[in-house]
């Protein structure tokens, strides 16, 4: 069986569950507390970070590698797109969320962060999300299509915490759909079911 190591307020982790769920199969999920890491974790993951998928003698880190696995594993519903050229600029899209959004949520998930790199952080991401929401996700139900992909699970857990995180977007019309296109993914059932306690108490 697929073990995760999770962290209960995590956004990478909070990815890796919204799949597990999604294809409904049989997994068991760690919850680690970050502050009194187990053990075991360094020996999964060289950077002690979670989240770690288990099964067997296999051991994975990174988000994306980990939803990726799952997603070969478990193929209903598929979540990456099936032809190489598409497979190839989804990967792309899902590099350009790391390094534009994602490196920013670091410094965010970051309690010792300084409060000029946070506030710096907030600005990056409500920028690059501004640009975003001039194209994305356009007339699409999904980022993709109408139907859920890997795009949608990687960047759903900030769209989950932008009022958490104090990231004001405002109310342009292309924000406006941005935001509806976030409302469409959480009211998923497998979403709101891969939700933490604490993920739940980070929207109103
Ligand atoms: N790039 C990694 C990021 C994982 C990450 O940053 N995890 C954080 C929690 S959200 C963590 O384990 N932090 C503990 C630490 O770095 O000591 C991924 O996508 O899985």
């Amino acid at each position: 069986m697929i073990v995760l190591y999770s962290g209960l307020t995590c956004p990478f982790s909070h990815r890796c569950r919204f799949v597990l769920y999604e294809k409904g199969m049989d997994f068991e999920i760690k919850d680690i507390d970050l502050f009194n890491k187990p053990e075991d974790l360094a020996t999964f993951n060289p950077y002690n970070q979670v989240p770690v998928l288990v099964e067997r003698e296999l051991v994975l880190y990174e988000s994306n590698i980990i939803n990726e696995y799952i997603d070969d594993r478990f193929p209903h519903p598929q979540l990456m797109p099936s032809t190489p050229s598409t497979r190839g600029r989804c990967r792309l899209f899902l590099f350009t969320l790391e390094k534009e959004l994602f490196s920013h949520v670091h410094v965010l998930e970051n309690m010792n962060a300084a409060k000029k790199d946070q506030d710096a952080a907030r600005e990056a991401i409500t920028e690059f999300l501004l640009r975003l929401s001039s194209t994305f996700p356009g007339k699409n139900k999904y980022a993709l299509g109408n139907e859920i992909s890997m795009i949608d699970v990687a960047i759903a857990p900030l769209l989950w915490r932008l009022e958490h995180y104090g990231i004001k977007l405002g109310n342009s019309a292309s924000v406006v759909n941005l935001l509806k296109y976030g409302e469409r993914i959480f009211q998923r059932e497998m979403f709101l079911e891969a939700l933490t306690p604490s993920e739940k108490a980070m929207r109103r």
